[in-house]
């Protein structure tokens, strides 16, 4: 597998980006959680650089500056959930716009677009952005707003971000977001491949501990990162200073937990793969995936994210998740404990059943987020539970 070559320095911005000791009269070293709601000023309109903490906040710029240095990218916000700053970047938009949408995205985005987007008169089209034909005959001179997820949740799809952007800039004024939450800054940097906006649930790896709900962008032009700085107070989506100093701590890891999510879930795709009871896994690291030459071009890696259709349907899925020890059944992702789920009754039960067949979200598709675990514990229980799941 020769996925591209991780530049140096990713790490030492992940431990430095933001934090330097001199900004705080205390020098301390470990950035304080700043829980004062207000400041203090000098003279009315006279602050020193924050005023009520809803507007900004000393934690939050600091988590602030740490993830935009890790995508490369000159700005990066913070929201109260991955859906806040999908949010944040949906009121960009007027009546009358129109959206581009990846067919196959998060559940909740899924339905922020169709029930709630579609109120203000914000209209949408989803399509499978793999195919790029298909892709181009969705643009429309309303079009203001590519979103795609790559890989996508829960089908793991693939991409080529660069090709989308292209396509998207020479057709006229439209942003493309690209969800980056199921890879991080670390395996993949939508920016350096002609994205807008990058946007994330950092409720998942980039916090990794499963103890935190956030949303971030990172993005490089300016007129973006004014309004969305705009909207993130007028919206007043933001996140508390706490969980920004969790995050923040976090990130310092982001590099050594991912690999090790890696090299743990390829091992147990590559197990499930070869499993009788298994029938078909969707990893893009393994040869068998349809777009597994555009992942080795575009990431530098993939993390422990992914799906596998198991034999048989609802009752087969039902008992294999059942009898799972270690890999506990819950929604969500990315944190250091593994995690399992039927996306067609859990993550994806908002997305219309029509959508979910033509898709091929079935209640045999099963998505894992493959933990820290050792990998031999959790290939040895997803071993006994295909044991169950054939024998129901
Ligand atoms: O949960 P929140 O922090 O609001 O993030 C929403 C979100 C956005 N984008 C992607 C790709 C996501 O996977 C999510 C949340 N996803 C789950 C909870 C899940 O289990 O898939």
């Amino acid at each position: 597998m020769n996925f591209k070559a991780q530049p140096k320095g990713f790490s030492t911005k992940a431990i430095h980006a933001g934090q330097d000791p001199d900004q705080w009269k205390s020098a301390c070293v470990i950035p304080p959680i700043s829980l004062s709601t207000t400041f203090k000023q000098d003279a009315p309109g006279e602050h020193r650089g924050f005023e009520y903490s809803r507007s900004g906040n000393p934690t939050r710029n600091v988590l602030e500056t740490c993830l935009a240095s890790l995508d490369n990218a000159k700005y990066g916000l913070t929201f109260s959930s991955g859906l806040g700053a999908t949010t944040a970047v949906l009121t960009m938009l007027n009546s009358g716009d129109h959206i581009i949408m990846g067919d196959d995205v998060y559940g909740g985005t899924n339905r922020l677009i169709r029930q709630v987007a579609s109120r203000l008169g914000i209209s949408a089209t989803f399509v499978d952005a793999t195919n790029l034909e298909n892709f181009k005959t969705a643009l429309r001179s309303e079009t203001k707003l590519v979103w795609i997820e790559s890989p996508t949740n829960p089908l793991i799809k693939v991409t080529d971000i660069k090709t989308i952007a292209e396509i998207c800039h020479k057709f006229g004024d439209v942003t493309v977001a690209v969800d980056n939450t199921f890879l991080t800054s670390y395996f993949q940097r939508p920016l350096e491949l002609g994205a807008d906006l990058v946007c994330y649930s950092l409720t998942k790896y980039m916090n990794g501990h499963t103890d935190v709900v956030m949303g971030g962008i990172t993005m490089n032009c300016e007129k973006l990162y004014s309004k969305l700085k705009f909207l993130q107070n007028a919206v007043g989506i933001v996140p508390s200073p706490f969980d920004c100093y969790q995050v923040n701590r976090s990130l310092k890891t982001l590099s050594l937990r991912m690999l090790q999510h890696q090299s743990n879930a390829i091992l147990v795709a590559k197990f499930l793969e070869s499993h009788d009871f298994v029938e078909k896994v969707l990893h893009p690291a393994l040869p068998s995936h349809p777009h597994h030459e555009i992942a080795l071009k575009q990431t530098y890696g993939y993390s422990g994210v992914f799906s596998f259709y198991i034999k048989g349907g609802l009752k087969q899925a039902t008992e294999f998740l059942k009898a799972l020890k270690i890999f506990t059944l819950a929604e969500s992702l990315g944190g250091y404990e593994s995690l399992a789920e039927l996306p067609s009754i859990m993550t994806h039960a908002s997305v219309p059943i029509e959508d979910r067949k033509s898709l091929g979200i079935t209640d045999a598709l099963i998505r894992l987020s493959v933990g820290l675990e050792d990998s031999e514990d959790l290939i040895n229980d997803l071993k006994q539970g295909l044991r169950k799941a054939a024998e129901a």
